[in-house]
């Protein structure tokens, strides 16, 4: 530990080694002017307040007041909805070229790798339209409760907001998330690895409130039926045990009202099962006995077998992590102090360990969890790192409170295959080679 202090004394010098991959082209010449006054100034070994500050800055910028410390600055903001720093502009979602990006279909993907802590902004939440997106007047909008209730309802949104609400942190990620890398190596960032995942604090209405309200048939409903008013169809179907736990009728998304792409002014959230249930634009609510075999149960979101079978109704997101930093297309741009961070989550419940490993899934290391740790949610872990400049490949694994351990991509092959695209949940390994650059790969 000594050890890793004092490395992280020396590396307070290089302050910018942790940036994401598009601040490096500015950082690395920033490091590279350092690196050469480090050097004529003897390394910078000379004490005191003023030779520390010099070090520090990487000049003596520090020493001269620059513009915005001597004139006015701004009045309040001008846009009256606040925007990210022009800092930042490279923060974004990306679309991947080589998939649909035609208003039929469409994705986006979470900027991991530049995030911190467990919450997605909401302006950075990746999206998967399957019929495109709609910014609905709320005014107009209903939701029906119907089929197996005493009495069936339709609500509108200020009957819904009137009701008794909770406010929760959930993660939601596409059953497709990670889909790309059954077979081999397939992305170079862990933003389209896996950055079809997010993590909102939601506000709204239990299922379970307005299953009451409507009289629920509570010997023979079985499944519910959530249906969406969009264009594509995707009707899901949940267990009922499922829908009256801890499914919520969502308006709220991080204190605000839900953002159109994610499915204003209306969504359900459904903690723990992939995406596709959390229907968007939700309009209905069809209480039965038997599951509805839609064609988003049956053609897709069904796990393609080794022996050709396709198994239904996978819908729970198993206990996954992943390092975000540092992550594929990064650069380390010097040895020394690393912190290495990254997020795990499972859909079934709370996670109680991270394991990381440096070389490869040799050795294990236990990360330090942010907490409090939430239920079915993204959860935050770091760990030091002093990396020696020679190759290493990381690697986080994840354990949920069930026990369950997140697996090797290879012990996942054997009982899945290869050729599934949903539910992939391995354990991700990103290789740092002696140049720093930080690429992903597959180990056995
Ligand atoms: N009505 C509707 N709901 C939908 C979808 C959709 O296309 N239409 N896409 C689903 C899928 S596949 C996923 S992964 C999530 C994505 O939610 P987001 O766009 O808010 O990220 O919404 C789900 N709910
Ligand atoms: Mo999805």
């Amino acid at each position: 530990m000594t050890d890793v202090l004092r490395t992280i004394g020396r590396l307070l010098q290089a302050p910018e080694h942790h940036l994401g991959e598009a601040q490096h082209a500015q950082a690395r010449t920033a490091r590279r002017s350092f690196m050469g006054k480090a050097l004529a100034m003897g390394a910078g070994v000379a004490a005191g307040g003023v030779a520390a500050a010099q070090n520090a800055a990487g000049d003596d910028a520090i020493l001269t007041l620059p513009a915005h410390s001597k004139t006015l600055g701004q009045p309040v903001a001008a846009q009256p909805y606040g925007q990210p720093s022009k800092w930042e502009g490279n923060v974004l979602r990306r679309e991947s070229p080589g998939l649909t990006r035609v208003r039929q279909a469409s994705v986006s993907f979470t900027p991991l790798q530049g995030l911190f802590g467990i919450i997605t902004p909401s302006g950075l939440h990746f999206e998967r339209h399957h019929q495109g997106w709609h910014d609905i007047d709320p005014s107009q909008h209903r939701l029906m409760i119907n089929g197996l209730v005493r009495e069936p309802r339709v609500f509108t949104m200020d009957d819904l907001m009137r009701l008794p609400s909770v406010s929760r942190i959930h993660f939601i990620e596409c059953g497709a998330n990670t889909g790309a890398e059954w077979g081999n190596v397939a992305l170079p960032t862990v933003q389209y690895t896996h950055g079809m995942l997010a993590c909102s604090e939601y506000t709204g209405v239990l299922l379970s409130t307005l299953l009451d309200m409507c009289g629920i048939d509570r010997k023979r409903a079985r499944f519910v039926l959530a249906e969406g008013a969009d264009g594509s169809s995707m009707t899901r179907t949940i267990a009922i045990e499922r829908a009256l736990d801890d499914v919520i009728v969502a308006w709220g998304q991080n204190g605000e009202m839900l953002r159109p792409e994610n499915g204003y002014p209306l969504r359900l959230v459904v903690p723990g099962v992939q995406g596709v249930s959390w229907v968007k634009y939700l309009r209905r609510i069809e209480v039965g006995d038997q599951p509805w075999d839609t064609k988003d149960e049956t053609i897709h979101y069904v796990d393609l077998m080794p022996d050709g079978q396709h198994r239904q109704y996978t819908s729970i997101q198993e206990c996954k992590s992943v390092i975000t930093t540092p992550s594929g297309g990064q650069t380390l741009l010097d040895r020394g102090y690393y912190n290495i961070s990254g997020l795990a989550w499972s859909g079934r419940g709370r996670i109680k360990r991270v394991d990381v490993s440096t070389d490869g899934g040799r050795n294990w290391r236990t990360a330090r969890i942010e907490g409090p740790v939430q239920n079915k949610a993204l959860t935050r872990f770091n760990i030091d790192w002093v990396w020696d400049g020679s190759n290493a490949v990381l690697q986080s694994r994840a354990i949920d409170d069930s026990g369950y351990v997140q697996p090797k991509i290879n012990q996942l092959r054997a009982v899945r295959g290869t050729r599934s695209i949903y539910h992939n949940n391995a354990i991700q390994s990103w290789q740092v080679s002696p140049n720093g650059e930080v690429s992903n790969v597959q180990v056995s």
